[in-house]
């Protein structure tokens, strides 16, 4: 089943009602889009399909302002009266799920299948799970309270579902949110504040302050933001924390990775081959935590690049409302040329290139899928995040090399181990130096599951109790009194 033609219609009659251009959310109001506007361009076809409103510091202001003033009333709401509005937003997207689909993969690029089937879904399950928390805290946390007013950066990966990950567990903790969508897609963020309308979430609750990275330091360097949540580039997270050192605002960051993905000699070869799939090919390879180095054991490894070249020939790129197509566009030409200038690097480095013999269409910010073979653990593509649909690839012969292999990153996201001996995972996992370990899967994301990173991954935990803890505080609240989580 796919999304029905319905769906593409509304969506498109949503965004032609919109097409004077997309302002703010601020104290439960929509601002008009003013000033310098931001083209909002779908990758798959290069057209443009709206445009934002770039925040200024006077909006970003505004909004925290706006977040500031109703923070006492929604903190002092009791947990389970916060839980029927999480429920309520759960419940709506779960209804619009087809809308926010397509909305989603004409914004971004990826497959209807992805954002059907994961990113609406998990937005979904990350309310309803958060609507747990908020009927918990008190019991859970008797001595914590809410931080305050939350800043949250979110990027252009998943959209809607980092905008879960961000708002769910700010507000079941009793905070109130500044949140700015990546400039790159910002769409499904406004109507998320058009549904928390729908809803009647208190104004100023949830602030919606679109823009590019001025918007997003505005942000985190305002004054009366208590709290800031970034996931994004490495290089912003470091910025961020550089900018915000000595203020003693709390801060998470969900940064770059280079995870990798180790097949012992003992796995599933079939098994782990699909893993692969999910692991660097799903959403064109634009996730944090994909398995960008594929690590496998000597005695496999011809068996298992032929495998994998065979699978990678039956992939499908192209229209991303298709609901046939494996992969969709990158998220934007930009991005399409910073991959292949990677690509080219590992290239001129000695490193084999492996494309799937794709036909890609003629227009848009399509990539073809691939991995390299004969590459080094010092090349480029063995340590850069090429944030595309290409993995590297070593080998080695014994854990040991593995482990040394694995853990030769300035990463620390994920891991992904593939053996059909348990012990020996189980094992290996311990040694490998990353936030997540999957063993004999990948990309798994659960809202119970908490996720995030080590070194330059960044700090921070998301989901679950650990990710609860990063927007609870057991300090002194700026009127000075300490209460408990309610
Ligand atoms: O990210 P940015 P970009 C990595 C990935 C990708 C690369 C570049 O390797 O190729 O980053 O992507 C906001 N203060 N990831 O340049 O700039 C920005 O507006 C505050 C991995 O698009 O980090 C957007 O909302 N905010 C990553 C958000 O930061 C600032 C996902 C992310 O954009 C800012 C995305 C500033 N100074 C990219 N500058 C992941 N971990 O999943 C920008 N922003």
């Amino acid at each position: 089943y796919g999304p029905a033609p319905e769906s593409n219609a509304e969506v498109k009659a949503w965004l032609s009602a919109r097409s004077a251009g997309i302002g703010h959310f601020i104290d439960g109001r929509f601002t008009s889009a003013a000033g310098d506007l931001i083209d909002v361009v779908n990758p798959a076809t290069e057209d443009v399909i709206g445009r934002v409103a770039k925040g200024t510091a006077d909006d970003v202001d505004a909004a925290v302002a706006a977040a500031r003033a109703a923070f006492h009333e929604w903190s002092a709401l009791p947990g389970h009266e916060r839980a029927k509005y999480l429920y309520a937003i759960a419940r709506h997207i779960q209804k619009r799920e087809r809308f926010f689909s397509v909305l989603e993969t004409m914004d971004n690029g990826k497959t209807i299948r992805e954002t059907r089937d994961i990113d609406i879904p998990l937005v979904a399950r990350h309310f309803y799970h958060h609507a747990g928390w908020a009927e918990l805290v008190a019991d859970a946390f008797p001595q914590h309270r809410p931080v305050g007013v939350c800043g949250q950066i979110i990027p252009w990966n998943f959209p809607l579902l980092m905008l879960a990950w961000k708002v769910a567990p700010a507000l079941a903790a009793g905070n109130t949110v500044v949140l700015k969508p990546a400039d790159l897609t910002p769409m499904t963020a406004h109507a998320f504040a058009e549904l928390l309308v729908e809803i009647g979430l208190p104004a100023g609750v949830v602030n919606i302050v679109q823009g590019d990275g001025e918007t997003g330091a505005a942000i985190a360097g305002h004054s009366d933001v208590d709290k800031v949540a970034f996931t994004g580039s490495t290089d912003v997270g470091r910025l961020i924390r550089r900018q915000i050192a000595g203020s003693g605002k709390k801060l998470s960051l969900e940064l770059g990775g280079k995870s990798p993905f180790i097949v012992l000699e003992d796995a599933d070869l079939d098994a782990a081959v699909e893993g692969v799939v999910d692991a660097i090919w799903f959403n064109q390879g634009e996730v944090c935590c994909a398995g960008s180095r594929l690590l496998v054991q000597e005695g496999v490894a011809p068996r298992f690049f032929d495998k994998l070249k065979a699978r990678m020939a039956t992939l499908r790129v192209g229209d991303p409302l298709d609901k046939t197509m494996d992969m969709g566009a990158v998220v934007s030409m930009k991005q399409l040329s910073r991959i292949k200038t990677l690509l080219k690097a590992g290239e001129e480095e000695g490193a084999t290139l492996n494309l799937a013999p794709v036909a890609l269409p003629e227009k848009g910010a399509f990539c073809t899928p691939g991995f390299f073979t004969d590459s080094h653990p010092a090349n480029s593509v063995s340590q850069v995040e090429i944030f595309g649909p290409v993995a590297a690839t070593l080998t080695f012969r014994t854990l040991d090399e593995a482990v040394a292999l694995a853990n030769d990153t300035r990463y620390g996201l994920a891991a992904s181990l593939w053996s059909e001996n348990v012990n020996r995972a189980i094992e290996l996992a311990a040694r490998v130096k990353a936030g997540v370990v999957w063993i004999n899967a990948t990309n798994m994301f659960d809202a119970a599951a908490p996720f995030g990173g080590y070194r330059e991954s960044g700090y921070g935990r998301e989901g679950g109790r650990a990710g609860m803890l990063e927007y609870l505080t057991t300090g002194w609240d700026k009127q000075g009194k300490v209460r408990a989580a309610s």
